[in-house]
């Protein structure tokens, strides 16, 4: 490494990643609001950036830093990169996939079973004494038994499913296209498949591609017995949609840990009891985000080194 490289660090990150960053380059902080156009003269020349999935690294703030080589994201999803214009002006952009994927999947789970056995509810209700004072909560639905529908069989959606297998009563999926040896029935079709699903968990990417994917007819597919858990991206679900039909029963109620406008959740969604919000803490582990911004710094390590990236993406 080489103290004099510039390199940014783009929003609020880790104390332990911008320590490796403080321990090996020359570091400049950088707001997330910082308008691209009118950046301070001290990050102009950075050759890298650090960033992460919720804040990306846009065309604009691309074309804004000349010198730029590589974004290094402490995030596996880089649906706010603009990799088409990376890839465009020769700018590497790497991620932190794997080492983040049986946390996110733990969480999935624990938010279904929370979801559909009212545990956040129930917990609230034990503090505010109301048990105590002899009341008892409704009966809840089951886990063991569902149809379980995974959106998006990657690497997340896979350790989703292998954790849900031994209580399934089964394990169907939809993506764009089959997954080879999955050994779990895939629904071509999404209406369909919310149809047939009786608990939905997204584990697609986000992006353009994905974008409200789970739309008011899917919802209504997955009709008011069903839940939808979504540790993927807010922007994959029609929100206002979901508030709706969360609202009218015409679901179950939904486990959520990602939002349209992170870090607001609309305001209707916080009076439901059967709803359980997450501040977006898929990866949120000690040991994972640790392997996280030992990912990220790695793969500066090997591009100002000249060797071949671990994770690129571009
Ligand atoms: C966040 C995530 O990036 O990995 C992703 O894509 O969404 C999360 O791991 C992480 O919380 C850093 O903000």
């Amino acid at each position: 490494t080489d103290r004099t490289i510039p390199v940014i660090a783009y929003g609020p990150l880790s104390p332990y990643l911008l320590e490796g960053l403080e321990s090996r380059f020359a570091v400049h902080r950088l707001a997330a609001d910082a308008a691209p156009d009118a950046l301070p003269d001290a990050v102009r020349n950075a050759r890298a950036l650090v960033s992460f999935g919720a804040l990306g690294a846009s065309a604009a703030v691309m074309d804004a830093l000349p010198a730029l080589e590589i974004v290094s994201l402490f995030s596996v999803g880089y649906d706010k990169v603009d990799v088409d214009h990376a890839r465009a002006k020769g700018i590497r952009v790497t991620n932190t996939p794997d080492v983040l994927t049986d946390d996110v999947a733990d969480l999935a789970v624990g938010l279904l079973f929370a979801t559909v056995r009212n545990i956040a509810a129930n917990d609230r209700m034990v503090r505010a004494g109301a048990w105590a004072r002899g009341e008892s909560p409704a009966l809840s639905a089951r886990v063991t038994g569902r149809r379980i529908g995974i959106l998006g069989l990657g690497r997340i959606g896979r350790a989703i499913a292998a954790r849900l297998e031994p209580v399934a009563g089964e394990i169907v999926y939809h993506n764009r296209r089959p997954a080879p040896d999955t050994g779990y029935r895939y629904i071509a079709d999404p209406i369909a498949f919310a149809r047939e699903s009786e608990a939905i968990i997204v584990a697609t990417s986000g992006g353009p591609e994905a974008a409200k994917l789970v739309d008011a007819a899917m919802l209504d597919a997955l009709g008011p017995q069903g839940v939808i858990v979504n540790i993927s991206r807010g922007s994959v679900i029609d929100e206002p949609a979901l508030v709706a039909a969360l609202a009218e029963r015409r679901i179950a109620g939904a486990g959520l840990d990602v939002f349209a406008d992170e870090p607001h959740v609309p305001e209707a969604l916080l009076a439901m009891d059967h709803v359980v919000l997450q501040p977006h803490q898929g990866s949120a582990t000690v040991l994972t985000r640790q392997a996280m911004a030992d990912l990220a710094l790695a793969n500066l390590d090997a591009h100002f080194a000249g060797r071949e990236l671990l994770t690129p993406v571009v």
